[in-house]
């Protein structure tokens, strides 16, 4: 493929590997996860060379608190289940484990320029960092740079800074909760509360709208209730590629007779039959289970019609059969149910299947389901919360499970599942650009220090301060946020506009080659590593999707011996440029111990961390909506009586949604192959209904130009993508973030979660010119 200096052709980003061989595709037959799986892991350990440590890694992964926590998803384990890992997640940790090195000699070799031209496969696929890197402007090259001048260099252009809030903290969701607290006390020490992070591209939505309903920003269930359920209900997420040991859990819903209801544009390979790997059995006689009882398939941005259409089924029995409704419930625990209730008859069923796009007899066959159940348990991921409306509708979730008090007891409740495997634990530990002022009155009192009240900027905000030279000082602790973040070329922008850039980091990416006048790159020990510190080999703790805290500690011999873990270089950078400190900073990194101590006193729900995270599966932090305790301003649980949004394409145009591949962890593109949705060496596609390509004379495979329009008018476009006829609805199309992020524009954030609107570009396609 052609390029240009970023890395970028009219295809968008070069993320993927190079093709080795035609771009194919043939519908995937088979059942997900099985051999498949068994046999893409055995190729791909093999081929980072992770041979030796791959499979043994595996069996030390997700231990009761003796292994790591699985890198990648932050879907809980299995209590008992030791094994339950999955081919993802063994691909995630061996490519982190994999033998090759990105080194001095390396960056010697090649200048950042014509590192620019390489794919963003190829240069994650150099290996592990393993010692600190500067650009120098001269050479054009990165040299190397020892611990402490990295550190002086970093904390004297902080201290060089006239207004703390010149400078911004990212953090992708893998950081420790130990390392968190120490990030989010060094930027709120230096005076900001600009700490944007990966969840504003994610679950932000949720976040807001569990708070609103429930007072409570997470989801309330845990594996247990997963396992009482008589209905689960799945939007928006493709798990056996992004969440796969969900499989476990519908496999065994399936099996005690739950109802299993998909609700997704694509039928994707987890709404169809699973072998679950470690069914031994299963696997050697090639027998699957089938993982859902109904698929929904609503155009895109079509889930709060369909939601409003259960409820107002469920209101319209109420009147022959009250037990539709626990009417109890509702008015002991809720509020604005009348509300509630006049909006859905205000909602004609015309609008309905029109805004759903599906039919009035599909609609009332879910809210069928719904009502048959006494436990329902409503899960969703980034299909429904990357919409300008995502936050209504996650109250609609909450809306409907209100109507049948499926809040607040076993076998029940709301579901996010989250995205990196300690997002929601930053949160938890203070990663938050809008803290409340209880939290850092408490922080304040406990560290000693005077936090700053003013909100700080999100993800969005960073980049357009970025690019205004608002903001001159960007670190990100981990993450591609070159890649991941919308408007590539703008986000370039506004990280070229950057005096200083520095990447903690584990491996090569987009982000070290798009960086400010000055940068530095700090490799770091990943999760599956042994961290030595003064007092000994140290565990971090994480959370996971459920609320469930528990420890991690790495067995793999360091990638370099030049690492330094994630606390000691915050702890590194905050004494360079805090130097009057009163914060033991070293002191905390001999022993993690005194970091949870202090975590313990500064965080609700940590008393006693030290002994509790200790205990065999961890603990639980308290969820106050699981025990019918709502903070919101009423006290109850609110009902939201918001009006159904027009997401109908206007005429010749469709909605796009950007997603993940079969074979890519977020920006890190393993190979050109998306198996489960038959695709071969491709990358730069897009899906189509047949009818939709049939109409504008577009061939199966033909190449077509996007072109999308952004509420502001202006036009962004990728040239020469290639047409997979697909079995999505009418109007919609799907194609692969981050390539796609080329059509994203900047200023396209939701006005309700702020989130960019990832799922629902206004397209059009045509072929290619
Ligand atoms: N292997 C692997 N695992 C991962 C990741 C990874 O990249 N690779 N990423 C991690 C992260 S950070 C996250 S946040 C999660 C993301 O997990 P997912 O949310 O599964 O991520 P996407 O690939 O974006 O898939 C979104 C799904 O939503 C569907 N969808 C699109 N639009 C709509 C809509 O309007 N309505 C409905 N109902 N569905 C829609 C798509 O068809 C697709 O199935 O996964 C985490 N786990
Ligand atoms: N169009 C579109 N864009 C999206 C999305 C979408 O659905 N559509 N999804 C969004 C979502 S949900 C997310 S979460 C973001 C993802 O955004 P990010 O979290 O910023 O990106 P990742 O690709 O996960 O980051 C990969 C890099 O993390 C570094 N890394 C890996 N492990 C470690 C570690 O242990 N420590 C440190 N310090 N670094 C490590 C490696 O250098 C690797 O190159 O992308 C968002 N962007
Ligand atoms: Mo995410």
């Amino acid at each position: 493929m052609s390029v240009n200096g970023d890395g970028q052709d009219s295809r968008g980003a070069g993320a993927g590997a190079a093709p080795d061989g035609k771009p194919a595709f043939r519908p995937y037959r088979h059942p997900a996860a099985g051999w498949g799986a068994a046999t893409s892991v055995g190729r791909f350990v093999a081929r980072e060379g992770a041979l030796v440590d791959g499979p043994r890694a595996t069996l030390r992964m997700n231990h009761e608190n003796t292994g790591f926590d699985c890198p990648g998803c932050a879907w809980p384990d299995t209590k008992g289940l030791r094994l339950d890992v999955c081919e993802n997640g063994i691909k995630h940790a061996a490519w982190e484990m994999t033998n090759k090195r990105v080194g001095r000699a390396f960056f010697a070799a090649h200048s950042v320029t014509e590192l620019a031209g390489w794919s963003d496969h190829d240069l994650e696929d150099q290996g592990r960092l393993t010692e600190p890197m500067v650009y120098d402007p001269e050479s054009d090259h990165y040299v190397p740079i020892s611990w402490k001048d990295a550190f002086d260099l970093v904390g004297s252009a902080l201290r060089a800074l006239d207004n703390p809030n010149q400078a911004s903290f990212y953090t992708s969701g893998r950081l420790g909760n130990e390392a968190t607290f120490l990030y989010q006390l060094m930027a709120r020490e230096l005076g900001t509360n600009n700490l944007p992070d990966c969840s504003n591209m994610c679950h932000e939505a949720s976040g807001r709208a569990l708070g609103a309903s429930l007072g409570t920003g997470k989801g309330t269930v845990d594996l247990k209730d997963w396992e009482s359920a008589d209905a689960l209900f799945i939007f928006g997420v493709n798990a056996a590629s992004n969440a796969p040991r969900m499989l476990t859990a519908l496999t065994e819903a399936h099996d005690r007779g739950a109802q299993i209801v998909h609700v997704n544009p694509l039928v994707e390979a987890a709404a169809t039959r699973t072998i679950v790997p470690h069914d031994f059995v299963d696997m050697a006689l090639f027998k699957p289970t089938p993982t859902s009882t109904l698929n929904l398939q609503p155009r895109i941005g079509g889930d709060m019609a369909l939601l409003r259409g259960m409820a107002k089924a469920i209101l319209e029995q109420a009147g022959a059969d009250p037990k539709a409704l626990d009417q109890e419930f509702i008015d002991r625990h809720t509020e604005g149910f009348e509300a509630y209730r006049a909006r859905c008859e205000a909602t004609p069923w015309e609008e309905i299947e029109t805004q759903s796009g599906l039919g009035r007899a599909a609609v009332l066959k879910a809210a069928r389901v719904y009502r048959e159940a006494d436990r329902t348990i409503v899960s969703w991921c980034l299909g429904l919360t990357q919409h300008e409306h995502g936050v209504d509708t996650v109250r609609e979730i909450v809306n409907l499970l209100l109507l049948r008090g499926n809040v607040g007891r076993e076998g029940a409740g709301p579901c996010p599942v989250r995205g990196h495997s300690n997002v929601q634990g930053n949160r938890t530990c203070g990663v938050d650009h809008h803290p409340t002022d209880a939290f850092l009155d408490r922080l304040g009192e406990v560290c000693g220090i005077e936090p700053p009240r003013e909100p700080g900027l999100d993800t969005v905000r960073t980049i357009q301060a970025m690019r205004a030279g608002d903001v001159s000082v960007f670190v990100a602790m981990g993450g591609n946020f070159a890649l991941a973040a919308p408007d590539t070329p703008y986000t370039f922008e506004a990280l070229r506009a950057c005096d200083l850039t520095v990447q903690v980091s584990t491996k090569l990416n987009r982000s070290h080659i798009v960086h400010g006048s000055r940068a530095v790159i700090l490799p770091c020990l990943g999760r599956t590593e042994k961290d030595h510190q003064r007092e000994g080999v140290q565990k971090t703790s994480v959370e996971d999707s459920m609320s469930m805290v528990h420890l991690s500690v790495g067995m793999k011999r360091p990638a370099s011996p030049h690492l330094l873990s994630e606390p000691a270089i915050i702890a590194g950078m905050a004494r360079a440029a805090l130097p009057d400190s009163a914060t033991p900073w070293h002191w905390y990194v001999e022993d993690y111990d005194r970091i949870r101590d202090t975590m313990a006193r500064a965080l609700d729900g940590f008393e006693d961390f030290n002994r509790r995270v200790r205990l065999p599966l961890g603990f639980r932090l308290r969820q106050p909506a699981r025990e019918l305790v709502f903070r919101t301003p009423s006290g109850r649980a609110e009902f939201c009586a918001a009006a159904l949004p027009d997401v109908v394409p206007a005429a010749g145009t469709l909605a796009l949604g950007t997603m993940r591949s079969h074979d890519q962890w977020n920006t890190t593109v393993y190979s050109d192959n998306d198996r489960y949705r038959g695709i071969k060496n491709l990358r730069t596609l897009v899906f189509m209904n047949r009818a939709d390509m049939r109409e504008r004379g577009i061939a199966d495979l033909g190449p077509v130009d996007i072109t999308s329009t952004a509420k502001d008018g202006s036009r962004r476009s990728l040239e020469g993508y290639l047409a997979i006829p697909y079995d999505i609805p009418r109007g919609c199309a799907a194609g692969y973030m981050p390539e796609m992020n080329v059509l994203c524009a900047l200023s396209d954030y939701s006005t309700q979660s702020d989130q960019p609107i990832m799922k629902h570009l206004k397209v059009t396609i045509a072929p290619a010119a």
